[in-house]
């Protein structure tokens, strides 16, 4: 985030729009599915449709095969879908799952938006476990497996802000990150809770680069009642299906109030501290990355204003700037846990 570069997709990159359900669109995109039938894509949403998967959206088989299944594919088949209101559905269209799984930020496979996609094809999110340390009762190694027997999982559809000021919304799946949290009991020292990435430099080429920036692994941390703010979520998934390499699999964060620095990916280690944890972005540039965060349209990074974003994918015919909105939109669910704070000076 710290180099300038034109993030326009190019037009042949843009996918017809036909490959995701829309409660609302459904009946009027009803001839433009149609016509899109011709796409590959297209067919296994209908499909679903008719199968009476109530999921507002599902990844095309096609795109999301290329891989043998992970074993905790089998829990994507019972999902609880998004309801038909906010916080947890946003009325507005989905970014296509193509822009989704394509355009990223995932800088330990490289710096262009491209490289987590293209570069991500030796990782393996399984076997996996995750390091539960600090101020907990119960600390310890947990596989996979433990950490997603117990939960639930759901479909959240999230407006995901970058800092760099362009916007998606995404479908996610996966389970409320308190749930998890309570499973290891935090002691009452706990005030952070601080998430670490996977560091592979055999599978990760942008560790091995020489023009990394960051400093490894990529650390990013919240305030204990942020982390248990409802709205906080641990996703496993994305249109219906497992996470993609370059979306952070198996296991990443989401809390969409914040710019999408903080939505850490292939999770590690989680940390309960009574400090405030260093933050990857913070550490490397603290007057433009603040540990909190949270969008604000009022609060300007230098090099990227935060009034406007750019809704993904754009074309030459529709730009797509809209207004962006104090917590992304979501302050009614989160204002008050930042009363009487200064959101100029704790940005
Ligand atoms: N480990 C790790 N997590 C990361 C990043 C990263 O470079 N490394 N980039 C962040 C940024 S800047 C954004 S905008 C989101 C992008 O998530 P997406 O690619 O799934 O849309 O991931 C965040 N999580
Ligand atoms: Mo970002």
């Amino acid at each position: 985030m710290l180099i300038k570069k034109p993030a326009d997709i190019k037009p042949s990159e843009i996918t017809p729009e036909v490959v995701y359900r829309n409660r609302r669109e459904f009946m009027a995109a009803g001839s433009r599915l149609m016509l899109g039938a011709a796409v590959a894509g297209a067919l296994p949403s209908i499909a679903n449709a008719q199968n009476g998967d109530r999921l507002k959206a599902r990844a095309p088989a096609t795109m999301s095969r290329s891989a043998p299944a992970p074993w905790w594919a089998e829990k994507f088949s019972d999902i609880k879908p998004a309801p038909d209101s906010a916080p947890f559905y946003t009325g507005e269209t989905l970014t296509p799952y193509r822009d989704v799984t394509r355009y990223n930020n995932f800088y330990e496979f490289g710096m262009d938006k491209s490289d987590p996609s293209s570069n991500s094809g030796k990782f393996k999110a399984d076997p996996w476990s995750v390091e539960i340390s600090g101020e907990v009762a119960k600390p310890g190694t947990y596989h996979l497996e433990d950490i997603l027997k117990p939960q639930a999982l759901e479909e959240r559809i999230y407006r995901l802000r970058c800092v760099e000021a362009w916007s998606m919304v995404i479908p996610w799946i996966g389970f409320p990150l308190a749930n998890l949290i309570k499973r290891f009991e935090p002691t009452s020292k706990a005030k952070y809770i601080e998430f670490e990435t996977l560091v592979d430099r055999d599978i990760m080429p942008g560790i091995r680069s020489r023009f990394a920036i960051v400093d490894w692994p990529y650390r990013e941390g919240l305030r204990m009642d942020e982390a248990m703010n409802p709205l906080t979520l641990m996703a496993v998934g994305l249109y219906g299906n497992y996470l993609p390499p370059q979306n952070g699999a198996p296991m990443r964060l989401i809390v969409p109030w914040k710019y999408g620095f903080k939505s850490i990916k292939s999770i590690i280690r989680i940390n309960f501290r009574e400090t405030k944890p260093h933050t990857t972005w913070n550490d490397l540039q603290a007057n433009e990355y603040g540990f909190y965060a949270n969008v604000n349209p009022a609060v300007h990074h230098p090099r990227w204003r935060q009034d406007k974003e750019r809704r993904l994918p754009q074309t030459l015919f529709s730009r797509q700037y809209m207004d962006t909105r104090l917590f992304n939109g979501y302050g009614d669910q989160v204002a008050s846990m930042y009363e009487g704070l200064d959101l100029a000076r704790n940005f």
